[in-house]
């Protein structure tokens, strides 16, 4: 156990920086705002501050579109803060993880402006141009290059009037790929990425890596993908999810960017699509690929045929997918473990109960559920205050680009604007990017200037000020899953298995290393269920953290945890 890597004990915690803190009344949080807030992340015991994207960007998907790798954005702060920030960091003790968005540039990059100045640029080859379609002209409908849809609506391709060519955009089209087989493109981002680490950065998360390697023939070919149903355009997932070269690519990236020093850093590869087996390799150690992924099986369970359409997710199916994935990444790999994130709408919301009864204890039995598995668990700013879902009622309310796009499409596509706007309320990422709720105050504390995206109303019920003082709140239950973790090497370690599979309602599994085991069981739901009948060998063993106050009866009560000392 002393020999596995110090970010199997680990806790992640993540600031989405417009939404933290604001420290100059701009409405728009900033690192001097997440400098004044250090204490938070001390108190609750987290090792690792993930910074989602703070360099300087059009903001157009909020920073995920980069103008300047090696800089921070005005509207952020400094470098000089950047500086700060780690240097306090890691006077406490935690790390700094920096946000990574290589497959991408924003289409102001000045190696984007100079890619596109001309079809003779030298950097002409650094982002994916091509010609219509062969036979068509550019502009005609259908004439793009491939039929793939972006992930933000509509076609992955925009044309560029002046050299009659198109460019790829797998998100929106202010955000071009860069051209990964171009060895010059690698090279650069490897640069940047040294860097940022002889700054004193602890490592990386890294934005859609598995979309850097395209499925691309020798003269430069590009293949059309099946039809979406009820849609003119075709899915690219088969040319550019963990295409053919992306081992090898992030091979190369650990050699000329971690060899030397990958010990002492974090490196999270987001990988929308990716598998079990593949996410297998992209963390076995001896390949030197990342240390663990972001999958999205268990994000994608209550989907439809898209994000769009949601229904509740049914318990059988998750414990399925994150039963594959522990067993899976058993031996060989890591996994990391994720409700929320700042493109998720809020767990408590979505998979809890957020009506006044069940929140708290649904916000803690979800929490409790997450962290007693084997993996990383990563905390999305707010989530450990158990903050919900906002109350959004009309269009005008949402900010985010994959929002906005998507109604511009589906209102176009014909669908009943109130239907489309239902669905936003209950999947937009802006769920996740309401402002941290600090305190009571008009704006939550969080700004006292006007906030770039409403503060939901409940915060003067549901704020960190309340939860600090409270023992039972979810702030508290939060620090000793983590102190947990800290101190007991069978929850950092232990082998999983799962208990009654097919209970609806119970979701039940054992961790257990070198004669030492727990028992961890959550009642996900309102009705409360015989325990001792369920599960025998529950009876007698020793609670070691539970979300509600301790009794000793055998029934599990509505939305309860247990974690249990086995004899
Ligand atoms: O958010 C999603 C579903 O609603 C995903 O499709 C998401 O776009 C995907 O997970 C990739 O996310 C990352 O890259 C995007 C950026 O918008 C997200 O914020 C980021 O986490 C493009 O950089």
């Amino acid at each position: 156990a002393e020999s596995a890597p110090w970010w199997t004990r680990a806790v992640v915690y993540q600031v989405y920086p417009r939404s933290f803190m604001d420290s100059d009344g701009d409405g728009i949080g900033d690192l001097g705002g997440i400098l004044q807030r250090l204490d938070h992340l001390t108190d609750l015991g987290v090792d690792v501050l993930w910074l989602s994207p703070v360099y300087p960007s059009p903001q157009a998907d909020n920073g995920y579109d980069i103008s300047d790798y090696t800089d921070i954005d005005p509207l952020f702060g400094s470098l000089a803060q950047l500086d700060e920030l780690i240097a306090a960091l890691h006077a406490r003790g935690m790390k700094l993880v920096m946000d990574l968005v290589v497959n991408h540039t924003s289409d102001a990059h000045p190696w984007f402006l100079e890619s596109k100045s001309s079809k003779d640029s030298p950097k002409r080859d650094w982002y994916w141009w091509r010609p219509p379609r062969d036979g068509m002209a550019a502009g005609d409908p259908g004439a793009e290059p491939t039929n793939w849809q972006s992930f933000f609506s509509g076609p992955t391709w925009t044309l560029d009037e002046a050299s009659g060519e198109y460019y790829l955009h797998l998100f929106d089209r202010r955000q071009p790929d860069l051209n990964w087989e171009n060895p010059q493109v690698r090279h650069a981002v490897y640069e940047m990425m040294r860097w940022w680490l002889d700054r004193g950065v602890d490592g990386f998360r890294m934005d859609v890596i598995n979309m850097i390697s395209k499925a691309v023939g020798p003269a430069g070919e590009l293949h059309d993908g099946p039809p979406i149903p009820g849609s003119a355009l075709g899915s690219g997932y088969a040319s550019f999810i963990c295409g053919p070269r992306i081992h090898e690519f992030l091979q190369e990236m650990h050699r000329e960017v971690f060899a030397g020093r990958s010990e002492a850093l974090l490196t999270v590869g987001e990988m929308p699509g990716v598998t079990v087996e593949q996410a297998r390799q992209f963390t076995d150690p001896a390949r030197a690929e990342v240390d663990m992924v972001f999958q999205f099986e268990h994000v994608g369970l209550d989907h439809g045929t898209s994000k769009w359409e949601v229904h509740p997710l049914r318990m059988r199916d998750l414990k399925a997918s994150f039963g594959r994935w522990q067993t899976g990444l058993a031996d060989v790999g890591w996994n990391s473990l994720y409700w929320d994130n700042h493109d998720q709408p809020r767990a408590v919301s979505r998979f809890g109960d957020d009506s006044p009864q069940y929140r708290r204890d649904s916000a803690t039995c979800l929490a409790t559920l997450l962290h007693l598995h084997r993996g990383t668990p990563y905390v999305y700013q707010g989530q450990e205050l158990g903050m919900a879902n906002y109350p959004f009622t009309s269009l005008e309310e949402f900010a985010d680009v994959e929002s906005l796009n998507h109604h511009v499409h589906a209102v176009s596509a014909g669908h009943d604007p109130a239907e489309v706007l239902a669905a936003l309320r209950t999947s937009s990422r802006d769920n996740a990017r309401t402002p941290v709720q600090w305190d009571a105050s008009p704006n939550a504390g969080f700004t006292t200037g006007r906030p770039w995206l409403a503060v939901n109303p409940d915060h003067v019920e549901w704020n960190a000020a309340a939860q600090r003082e409270d023992q039972t709140s979810v702030f508290a239950h939060y620090r000793r899953l983590i102190a947990l973790r800290h101190d007991d090497p069978v929850v950092a370690l232990g082998d999983f298995h799962l208990l009654v599979p097919e209970h609806d309602e119970v979701y039940a599994f054992t961790r257990s290393l070198a004669g030492s085991a727990l028992l961890v069981v959550c009642n996900v739901s309102r009705t409360p269920h015989d325990l001792a009948a369920l599960l025998p060998e529950s009876v007698g063993a020793e609670l070691v953290l539970g979300n509600l106050p301790e009794d000793d009866t055998a029934q599990l009560r509505p939305w309860e945890a247990r974690v249990l000392r086995l004899p």
